[in-house]
């Protein structure tokens, strides 16, 4: 039996920059409700709202202070079941966005903890006594730059934010916590949710030794102490028991720097944790060094390696994967990885091709279906992420000059995704009628779903199909995964193999016109008939045993 969510396709909506009804700049619940039946039209099946709780947004919403109220800007609890009937009349699921690594120091059980050492709420969050000489407990540095350490005057100690100042680390050892956290999730499914990705998922167990890293393992920030810790698992399973077993939901978890014999771990039904996770390390190949905040090439071979071993060692151990290049994180990948100039509309369709052609469960965030681009920023005034303006300052105290400083965050900022959905070519691409929160991209005049949804020849559509084309083979779900030509420098060729029907998808990362010939190992296949599904030119070459790929050019061929 297929689970459902195996053959589902999800579409990430940025609630603050999807559309704002009200005119304040802030997109809206009832922004997401009008733009239903465009979502139903693309054929996504789930809708995962990253968080809508109330916050104080410091971190756009990933610092909850309230889990059982709405942020105010975004609606009330009445506009979100109204959301969850309408998107559940028309056979789409909403997946809520929960983040309990942390909460915002703003969150109630906060505010008390740090009143005094005595508190009942007090081990709800880590605690430390400091280092002699005024320093933090340990080494660790925080995702966002600077120490995971804040010392909080009122009593004296730390308390551990492995991202902002406002973050504070819940404490999972501590058994109400995971009741409080268990009952609010089973408060949301009741009533009606469909699934949680869960934010970060794989921090929340740290050492409870709390060492210092030295370094002796890269990057030396503290992360090898938290990252898939030591209870990670047992308190998945015990918060699958809990909760997940309990409803027909699907569960993505975002596994910050993990690895795939973890996410099989995760991930294999029978070990009742998660149905599927997020991993990055193809987001980071364009990192030297793995260092985020510089400038650097893609290298080709190795996303083709990275996506080729998660594929095949995620299906030989019986995981699954969710698929994805964007999401409110991540820079725009056709600015990325592809072409955002001349062979912008190729380039983002190619894109697509190569992850929805893959096995496991795709992700759309939202724009990536009409080929949003990076809006290319010129001042620090025009970034609003609290990552981004840390990294500014820290880079700036460096001694980098600020001209290399904001060419490095044009490329890398989280902005480059938050900005508004470009809808139409009127004012503020549609978004709203106010001043939006953040700028626009200067392209919205020609980029937007209004021109998409006109043009036959659209990337939407080219989205739509590979949504069509999931439901309609089998293959494309549980088909294993071959990775031809591991060594050429600009193709991405893989074939899929099922019983008695095979896929074959090419796609040229580059601008050059380049040859391809069925290699020795899938030789057998020329005997195959061959028909072409998908193509990002018109004319996709019949002969798919040896052709040219143009530039960008992407084809896929159903061999039987
Ligand atoms: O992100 C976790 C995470 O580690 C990142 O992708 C992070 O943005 C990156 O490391 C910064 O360089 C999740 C959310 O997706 C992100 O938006 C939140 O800011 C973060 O957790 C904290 O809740």
């Amino acid at each position: 039996m297929t689970e459902w969510w195996r053959k589902a396709v999800v579409y990430q909506i940025y609630p603050k920059s999807f559309l704002d009804t009200t005119g304040n700049g802030i997109g809206d619940l009832r922004g997401i409700i009008s733009k239903l039946d465009y979502l139903k039209q693309l054929g996504v099946d789930v809708l995962w709202l990253t968080p809508i709780y109330a916050s104080p947004q410091q971190d756009n919403g990933y610092d909850i202070s309230d889990y059982r109220r709405i942020f105010e800007e975004y609606g009330t609890m009445e506009d979100f079941e109204e959301l969850l009937r309408e998107a559940h009349d028309r056979g789409l699921k909403i997946m809520l966005d929960i983040v309990v690594n942390h909460t915002s120091t703003d969150h109630q059980w906060f505010q008390e903890a740090r009143r005094s050492k005595e508190n009942p709420y007090r081990d709800f969050y880590i605690w430390k006594e400091g280092k002699e000489g005024g320093k933090p407990p340990t080494n660790w540095q925080s995702k966002f730059g600077g120490s995971a350490w804040e010392k909080d005057e009122e009593t004296g100690e730390y308390y551990l934010h492995l991202f902002d100042v406002t973050q504070a680390d819940l404490n999972w050892e501590h058994p109400p916590v995971r009741r409080e956290v268990y009952e609010m999730m089973r408060w949301w499914l009741d009533k009606g949710v469909d699934g949680f990705r869960l934010d970060v998922i794989n921090l929340i167990s740290k050492d409870q030794r709390f060492p210092d890293d030295d370094g002796s393992v890269p990057p030396g920030d503290g992360r090898k102490f938290y990252t898939d810790g030591p209870r990670i698992h047992e308190f998945l399973q015990e918060m699958n028991r809990e909760v997940f077993s309990r409803y027909d939901i699907i569960t993505v978890g975002e596994m910050s720097s993990t690895s795939i014999p973890e996410c099989i771990r995760y991930t294999r039904p029978d070990r009742g944790e998660l149905n599927m996770t997020f991993s990055f390390h193809h987001l980071k190949v364009d990192y030297p060094q793995g260092e985020k905040w510089t400038r650097g090439e893609m290298d080709f071979l190795a996303l083709k390696r990275i996506l080729a071993e998660w594929q095949r060692e995620m299906h030989a151990g019986g995981g699954w994967n969710a698929l994805f290049w964007c999401n409110h994180d991540q820079p725009r990948v056709v600015s990325r990885y592809g072409d955002d100039g001349r062979y912008w509309k190729e380039s983002a369709k190619m894109l697509a091709t190569v992850i929805h052609m893959m096995q496991g469960t795709p992700y759309i965030y939202q724009g990536e279906e009409i080929g949003m681009t990076n809006p290319g920023f010129n001042s620090i005034d025009d970034y609003r992420d609290v990552e981004t303006h840390n990294m500014y300052r820290i880079l700036l105290d460096q001694g980098m000059d600020e001209e290399e400083v904001m060419a490095i965050i044009r490329e890398r900022s989280r902005d480059n995704s938050r900005t508004p959905m470009q809808w139409d070519s009127s004012a503020h691409a549609g978004f709203t009628k106010g001043e939006p929160w953040i700028q626009e991209a200067p392209n919205y005049r020609q980029i937007n779903v209004e021109q998409a949804l006109a043009d036959p020849d659209s990337i939407f559509y080219h989205y739509k199909e590979l949504i069509r084309l999931r439901k309609e083979y089998e293959v494309v779900t549980t088909g294993d995964f071959q990775l031809l030509l591991p060594d050429d420098p600009h193709l991405f060729a893989y074939v899929r193999n099922g019983e008695g029907e095979k896929l074959l998808v090419l796609n040229n990362f580059s601008d050059n016109e380049v040859p391809f010939a069925l290699p020795q190992e899938v030789a057998q296949l020329s005997s195959w008939k061959g028909e072409c599904l998908l193509a990002n030119y018109p004319d996709p070459s019949e002969d798919f045993r040896e052709l040219t790929l143009r530039p960008y050019e992407s084809v896929i061929y159903r061999l039987h």
